[in-house]
């Protein structure tokens, strides 16, 4: 991250500061919500016990992640209102190094915030954004958050979800899809449903995804299906809690 912003960078909580601002910036543009902020506080809480690092355990998530989205018929990378202003740049180089389609697909969907996040994914980048045409519907799912496009979420085999509300995890996760969720917390629904939970902050996650696929973008399918294969998300969400539980108040 290298914005410029009111943030003193000798600060000991220089970036998270810096994660606070471009969240506060996002419910300023009209692209997250303010619920937006309140799930920000809850992953910080973890991030905190975590040390503020991506841990071994979650890099080799991260790297079975990329092998999905390498491996994928059709990928879509899911961006919401925090994932917008966290990390809109991210989002796209992720997309551009895997050949994921990128869809915004809001819990709290309206028309207004649907537009100013594709505006916002375009500024920073992105070719087609898909989310708007809300032709398809996720099984099982009521009202607006159930929403998605027919040849985007809807026709996915592999999907990246980060910071998704725990009941559309299951559902996508009910339609037969390898779902990628990225959420600080291990207990959430979101991340026990996922094939491959991603314990990380999502300002590093993405980032060291795109590495990932730099790193394995002349690998075979066979190499790709090897590292998918001997991934454990039992044992992945386990380590992530040990870490938690034993983190450090200093
Ligand atoms: O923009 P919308 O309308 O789609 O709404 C987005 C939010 C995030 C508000 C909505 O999906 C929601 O309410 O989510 P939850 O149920 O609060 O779940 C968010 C999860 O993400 C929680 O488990 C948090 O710990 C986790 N989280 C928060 N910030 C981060 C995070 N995980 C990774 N990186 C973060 N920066």
């Amino acid at each position: 991250m290298s914005e410029h912003v009111d943030v003193p960078a000798d600060h000991p909580r220089y970036e998270s500061l810096l994660t606070r601002h471009r969240i506060e910036a996002g419910v300023d543009k009209g692209i997250t919500s303010r619920q937006g902020l309140i799930a920000q506080g809850r992953g910080e809480a973890f991030d905190y016990l975590l040390g503020e690092r991506t841990t071994p355990s979650a890099d080799e998530a991260e790297r079975v992640a990329t092998a999905h989205l390498l491996l994928a018929d059709h990928a879509v990378l899911s961006v919401n209102g925090n994932v917008a202003a966290l990390a809109p740049r991210e989002t796209v180089e992720l997309a551009e190094a895997t050949g994921a389609d990128i869809e915004v697909n809001l819990f709290n969907r309206t028309e207004e915030r649907m537009q100013a996040i594709v505006d916002h994914l375009r500024e920073h980048g992105a070719g087609e954004v898909k989310g708007l045409n809300a032709d398809a519907r996720i099984p099982g799912l009521s009202h607006e958050r159930g929403k998605v496009d027919s040849d985007g979420i809807h026709d996915a085999d592999v999907v990246l979800v980060p910071l998704e509300d725990g009941d559309r995890a299951e559902a996508l996760a009910d339609m037969g899809k390898i779902e990628l969720v990225v959420d600080l917390n291990p207990g959430s629904r979101s991340a026990r449903s996922a094939t491959v939970p991603i314990v990380d902050n999502i300002v590093r996650a993405l980032p060291n995804m795109t590495e990932h696929a730099r790193e394995l973008a002349d690998a075979d399918e066979a190499t790709l299906r090897g590292i998918v294969e001997n991934f454990d998300a039992e044992k992945a969400l386990d380590d992530a809690e040990r870490e938690i539980r034993s983190g450090s108040f200093e």
